[in-house]
């Protein structure tokens, strides 16, 4: 990652030789402030920044290197046939994420104790609120860093006056920085050809419910014609609740008990303009897990497969999860069960990489009422964000 300093009297003037030097879009990673100890010496202010997209070049490389890209099977699969080009996932690799959770956790310490000054009124109040909910550090800083840059920049223009600034104002406008974390991303346009969004993620993570939610809801699949594809025929019972949704909506629902029925089941339903596929949940930690779904992955060949996570999960697990299941290559992200966390701001930890877009949030057992496609609006809702006294 390039990173680059500028020192200058005030954090204005920093970020102006930044600019002056990388462009307007550039990303704070760091912001000191020395204060004057001596009369006549002045305060400086340090910020480190780095283009800002430099630091999504390539966001997990070394989960690349762990899971290298698969290729799709050549000629018939049986039924229980595994790819050889599956990604093996043994122990020592579980291990490797574990130690790297456990560099990520120091690291987080670190920064902490590092920062020798913290951020002053109101921006320590908004930092405080989001480290309470549940916000990762790092998530919270940056968010604060913004919040303070674009309150200064109006300060600038003559629109505010930085010293006044209320906490009001300031979440406030950390309201809107939350909600620039997250790009509305339409469904593609009817006649894009046939879509085929698979579910895949964890045990009870919210998969089957999540397909229930999307085919009822008014505003996501509208008027276009769905059928729904189960290959979770293991366990008794598992798509009860499914058939009987699709009874009612009027949509059809074929499951898939061998891996070569898949091109025929989807050959079937080749008029339909999306198809919804669920999948069995396993645990990504077990070694059958991944290279399975890799090789249904492949049969599909999905135009978006989502990763469905639950937020019931801690922050830590959520991110050895992101990690697993990045060997096969999920396109977007939705997070189910946010009404049973106490800590609803981790969810915005898992919104930082622009190659896994969270498209959709589920907060409840309600069909479909219960997903939210605003995702931004869904967080802020569930997070404690107002001003308190000033
Ligand atoms: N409170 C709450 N419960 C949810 C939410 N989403 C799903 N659930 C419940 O979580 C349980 C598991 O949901 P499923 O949709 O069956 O999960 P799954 O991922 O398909 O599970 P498997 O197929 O067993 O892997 C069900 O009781 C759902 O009603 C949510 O957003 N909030
Ligand atoms: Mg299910």
């Amino acid at each position: 990652m390039f990173v680059k300093s500028y020192t200058a009297g005030s954090e204005r003037e920093a970020l102006n030789l930044a600019k002056e030097d990388l462009g307007p879009d550039i990303m704070i990673l760091d912001l000191r402030r020395t204060p004057a100890t001596l009369p006549g010496q002045e305060k400086r202010v340090m910020v480190t920044v780095t283009p800002d997209g430099a630091h999504n070049a390539n966001p997990r490389p070394e989960a690349d290197k762990l899971f290298p890209r698969q290729l799709a099977p050549k000629g018939p699969v049986r039924p229980g046939q595994l790819l050889e080009t599956s990604p093996i996932l043994d122990e020592k690799e579980v291990a490797e994420l574990f130690y790297l959770r456990k560099q990520m956790r120091n690291l987080k310490a670190r920064i902490r104790a590092g920062r020798h000054v913290p951020f002053e009124e109101p921006f320590k109040f908004c930092f405080d609120l989001l480290a309470e909910s549940g916000v990762p550090d790092h998530m919270a800083e940056s968010l604060v860093q913004r919040t303070e840059q674009q309150l200064a920049e109006e300060a600038f223009t003559g629109m505010t006056d930085l010293s006044a600034v209320s906490r009001a104002v300031a979440v406030n406008e950390l309201r809107n920085q939350i909600q620039r974390l997250f790009v509305a991303a339409p469904v593609p346009p009817a006649g894009d050809g046939q879509q085929v969004v698979v579910m895949i993620g964890p045990s009870g993570a919210g998969k089957t419910s999540l397909i229930t939610k999307l085919a009822a809801h008014k505003d996501v699949y509208r008027g276009r014609r769905l059928a729904v594809i189960s290959t979770d025929i293991y366990r008794a019972g598992a798509n009860a609740g499914l058939k009987s949704i699709c009874k009612i909506l009027e949509i059809p629902i074929v499951e898939v008990k061998h891996l070569d029925d898949i091109p025929r089941a989807k050959k079937n339903l080749s008029d339909f303009e999306v198809l919804l596929v669920d999948t069995p949940g396993r645990s990504p930690l077990s070694k059958e897990c991944l290279p399975a779904l890799q090789t249904q992955l492949a049969l599909f060949k999905p135009t978006e497969t989502i990763l469905v996570l639950s937020a019931n999960m801690g922050i830590e697990e959520l991110w050895l999860f992101l990690g697993l299941y990045q060997g096969v290559h999920p396109t977007a992200l939705a997070v189910t069960k946010l009404d049973e966390t106490s800590r609803p701001g981790k969810v915005l930890g898992l919104a930082d990489d622009p190659k896994l877009p969270l498209k959709y949030i589920s907060n409840g057992q309600a069909v479909p009422q219960s997903l939210a496609t605003q995702v931004g609006e869904a967080i802020i809702k569930q997070l404690p964000l107002t001003g308190g006294k000033d």
